[in-house]
């Protein structure tokens, strides 16, 4: 759509920024602040032009989406950007002077990022390369599909009443085998890790017989599955607000919902790194497990605690890979294992398209936080336990395009395994 420069002409100078005694503010700024975020597409056809654009990036925060940088911008090519909206005005200016012709692509980034990972009321099919909210129907259906390989059973509801069905992969044996216990979706905006969860769930079974690697593992292990571990939150991120994080639990005396549910674990109870303030993002909880879905997973764990090998969690965004410990600066007892493993695992990752993970104790590798499920497990004896921050590193952030599931999920099939392996060659 071609932007309709005419109209914004017809406001003058009015929205070029001025230096204000304190700080830069626009004439008029609540004009201002109706303006989002947008893409243009740019159409250089002489060297001023291209040199225009190089100068732009240079000096303003351009994102660019096509081609990767202003320095592989060359005549008569197209070139999308993606200008924050603080940096409008002085684009349209720009542009507008120098007579480089330019549609906008997206008018407002925010509505089209929504819409293209919306769920939305509407109901859609199932697809492994879409957001799809929580729902019963794939559940049932993939559990039914292969009784030799899966199966399921529900650990307790949810705080709005949603069963929590944990799926168990692995191939059907007269002994119990032991395990691996994955779950997805703790932080209900963290939208790719519960694709994750449904994409090794469908891998796990098509590849089981030809993958040997996957058909060692089902043989002698089990993987327990949750899907979507914050359930309630993570059906409001797609019917409410898309950037909340934490469960929907309510408490007489407070006005605010949820506790964070990788703060209300018994490990360190926010002693640090979390917030006794149940308005915070970060909010502990009343008591450690607190939270119906956190005292359901621990249960589980606590009861399986003779099988259970490994825990891993998946949560987004930053690629790191993060084992314990999270609520002190006190290396793990068996940190130099652990780092071996989760190097191993990020080598085996960025094998397939290149994604560069970090690994390390999550105190000095993130920040110290407190309560978290990883710390927790590892404490009871679960010795490898990770955290993994899937893709991106901030450039979409928890709004990671759909396009993204596939490579995301197949490059973290790689670590995920590498984990399994050396877990099944390494019981204890
Ligand atoms: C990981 C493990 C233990 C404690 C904290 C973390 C970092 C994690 C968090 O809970 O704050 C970061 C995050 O959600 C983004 O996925
Ligand atoms: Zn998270």
């Amino acid at each position: 759509m071609p932007v309709n420069l005419k109209q914004r002409r017809e406001g003058g100078g009015w929205l070029i920024p001025h230096k204000s005694h304190n700080s830069t503010y626009c004439t008029f700024g609540f004009f201002f602040v109706s303006y989002r975020d947008k893409v243009f597409r740019l159409k250089p056809v002489l060297d001023e032009h291209v040199t225009l654009i190089k100068d732009l990036a240079k000096n303003i925060e351009v994102d660019f989406w096509s081609p990767e940088g202003a320095e592989l911008v060359t005549i008569d090519m197209d070139v999308d950007i993606h200008v924050p909206a603080q940096y409008l005005n002085i684009v349209f200016t720009i542009l507008d002077q120098n007579d480089m012709e330019h549609d906008v692509l997206i008018e407002d980034v925010q509505v089209a990022v929504d819409g293209q990972a919306d769920g939305g009321p509407t109901p859609r099919a199932h697809s492994y390369t879409k957001y799809n909210n929580w729902n019963d129907s794939w559940i049932a259906s993939i559990s039914s599909s292969n009784p030799n390989l899966i199966s399921k059973q529900v650990i307790g509801n949810t705080y709005e009443g949603r069963p929590m069905t944990l799926l168990k992969l692995g191939k059907k044996s007269s002994s119990s085998k032991p395990a691996i216990f994955m779950d997805c979706g703790i932080h209900a905006r963290e939208w790719i890790s519960p694709a994750f969860c449904q994409w090794f769930v469908k891998e796990a079974l098509s590849t089981y017989g030809s993958d040997a690697q996957m058909t060692s593992l089902l043989n002698q292990m089990d993987v327990y599955v949750l899907p979507v571990f914050n359930i309630d939150g993570y059906d409001y991120t797609h019917k409410g607000s898309r950037m909340w994080r934490k469960t929907r639990s309510r408490k007489s005396g407070s006005s605010c919902i949820g506790a964070d549910p990788n703060r209300n674990f018994n490990a360190g109870w926010c002693t640090l790194g979390a917030s006794s303030n149940p308005c915070s993002d970060t909010f502990c909880g009343y008591s450690p497990e607190s939270e119906i879905e956190v005292k359901n997973v621990a249960n589980f764990i606590r009861r399986n605690k003779a099988i259970i090998k490994a825990y891993i969690t998946i949560h987004s965004y930053s690629q790191l890979l993060l084992f314990p410990y999270s609520y002190t600066y006190d290396l793990a007892q068996h940190h130099s294992e652990l780092m071996q493993v989760a190097q191993g695992a990020s080598a085996a990752l960025r094998s397939l398209y290149g994604t560069r993970y970090t690994s390390g104790p999550g105190a000095t590798t993130i920040y110290p936080a407190a309560g978290g499920s990883d710390d927790w497990a590892y404490d009871l004896g679960v010795k490898y336990s990770y955290t993994f921050e899937l893709r991106d590193t901030g450039r979409y952030g928890f709004l990671l395009p759909e396009s993204q599931i596939k490579p995301t999920c197949e490059e973290t099939m790689l670590a995920v395994k590498y984990i399994a392996a050396y877990v099944r060659k390494n019981i204890y």
